[in-house]
């Protein structure tokens, strides 16, 4: 039994210095414990609803609503009061709010609310974060999960440079945290020497620390990610393999079309082009290859890909039991992107893990666009043995907390990357 006995809500600002709350939460045992809530640009149409405020301050992305939210109705149905689990607790967040979409007390207020009230309740129980969430699934079993690292930026992340959101180095299973740090900092400083020669520009960032120097198309992404890897000493496929963040829910039109770096693609096209990028490359995965409501060929795709490639699913789940249900049944996919303010609680994204698992899918635990220091991501990644943990390019603080907090416990926790 945990009892809060306060809890109050800030407005903070997020990585790229917009809004986004942050919420304290004091029990009875004395403990007091905070929480910050990142937040997304390139989001899913079926995201649970951030409130925003849509006034001034802040071109109407102020968080002010949220946070008295927090402050008030949450505070009130939640402090003085006994909770026996993180279950009974966001299931009082879900019947408060009321809505499907959690757009009455907004989808931010009641995340922090679910979060807060997680990492006060690890501190009740004296143990460490990760160790809670282990508690929550079923034969939980902590264990550090594979990097998937930004290297290279483009699409929402990068003023639309080039179609495609993400290239990413994911190190060898079997390479610990620390050592696939060291190899991504190499990568990562030959790629912005060999850019900044081949496009003339200083080392530009996106907004999650991924190079965006000004590529003519989303191939060079690939082809200079691979050659860059190699001209750091390291073998492509063997040591280190690449994944890519399509986004393509972000250049799709209305009749169904893929408008991709100047051409326009059919469906069918667009996956013939990712089964060419698949087949130059060694691509551990491709997340969102199609459109969120390209429900017909997501299935054509996953068939074309085969088992040498996962078909990550980010934009077309949205971390929501129903859509994953629904992927599940028409195999849409084999793997899923966890983002737990997608769903807005702890315990919705546990049941989202636990269809997954239950498929047979491997599961990414992933950041979002923007983010803060808070690093209880890495904690869930760890938690729920995610195969995977996407938290962007080795560069900003807010990505760093993530990765400094993986080699802490790596170092301390005695866990080995899970193979
Ligand atoms: C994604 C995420 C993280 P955003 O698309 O996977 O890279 O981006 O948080 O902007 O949705
Ligand atoms: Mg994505």
């Amino acid at each position: 039994m945990i009892k809060p006995t306060y809890l109050h809500a800030v407005e903070i600002l997020d990585s790229r210095g917009r809004p986004t709350v942050s919420a304290i939460m004091g029990t009875s045992d004395g403990s007091v414990a905070t929480v910050s809530i990142p937040s997304g640009a390139s989001t899913g149409k079926a995201e649970a609803k951030e409130l925003r405020d849509n006034l001034q301050p802040y071109r109407g992305l102020g968080c002010r609503k949220a946070v008295e939210n927090i402050r008030g109705p949450i505070a009130q149905a939640v402090v003085g009061r006994e909770f026996s689990s993180q279950a009974e607790l966001d299931s009082n967040l879900n019947e408060l709010d009321g809505t499907a979409d959690k757009s009455r007390l907004g989808a931010n207020a009641i995340l922090a609310a679910s979060l807060v009230f997680a990492r006060a309740s690890a501190a009740h129980q004296g143990i460490p974060l990760y160790q809670y969430f282990a508690r929550l699934v079923p034969n939980g079993a902590p264990a550090l999960p594979r990097l998937s690292i930004n290297l290279f930026s483009g699409g929402k992340h990068a003023f639309g440079q080039v179609a495609v959101q993400d290239v990413l180095v994911v190190p060898s299973s079997g390479w610990s945290v620390a050592a696939s740090l060291a190899m991504i900092y190499e990568i990562y400083q030959t790629a912005a020497e060999m850019t900044g020669k081949r496009y003339r520009t200083r080392a530009l960032t996106a907004d999650e620390g991924g190079l965006a120097p000004p590529f003519r198309a989303s191939i060079e992404m690939l082809e200079q990610a691979a050659e860059s890897i190699e001209a750091a000493g390291f073998k492509l496929g063997h040591d280190v393999s690449l994944a890519m963040d399509v986004a393509a829910s972000h250049f799709v039109r209305e009749d169904g079309r893929y408008w991709i770096d100047g051409e326009q693609l059919s469906p069918e096209e667009m996956i013939d082009l990712l089964a060419l990028w698949q087949e130059r490359f060694p691509l551990v995965s491709i997340e969102d290859g199609l459109s969120e409501d390209d429900w017909d060929h997501w299935p054509i795709l996953r068939a074309r890909l085969g088992d040498g490639t996962l078909t990550l699913a980010d934009d077309l789940t949205c971390t929501n039991p129903d859509r994953i249900s629904r992927a599940i049944r028409v195999e849409a996919a084999n793997a899923l992107l966890l983002k737990v303010n997608q769903i807005g609680t702890l315990t919705e994204a546990k049941n989202a893990l636990a269809l997954a698992r239950q498929a047979g899918w491997k599961v990414s635990v992933s950041a979002r666009s923007g983010e803060t220091e808070d690093h209880w991501l890495a904690d869930l990644a760890i938690g729920w043995s995610g195969d995977f943990i996407k938290v962007g390019s080795i560069t900003q603080s807010e990505r760093l907390a993530k990765y400094n907090r993986l080699l802490m416990v790596e170092d301390t926790g005695d866990l080995r990357v899970c193979l």
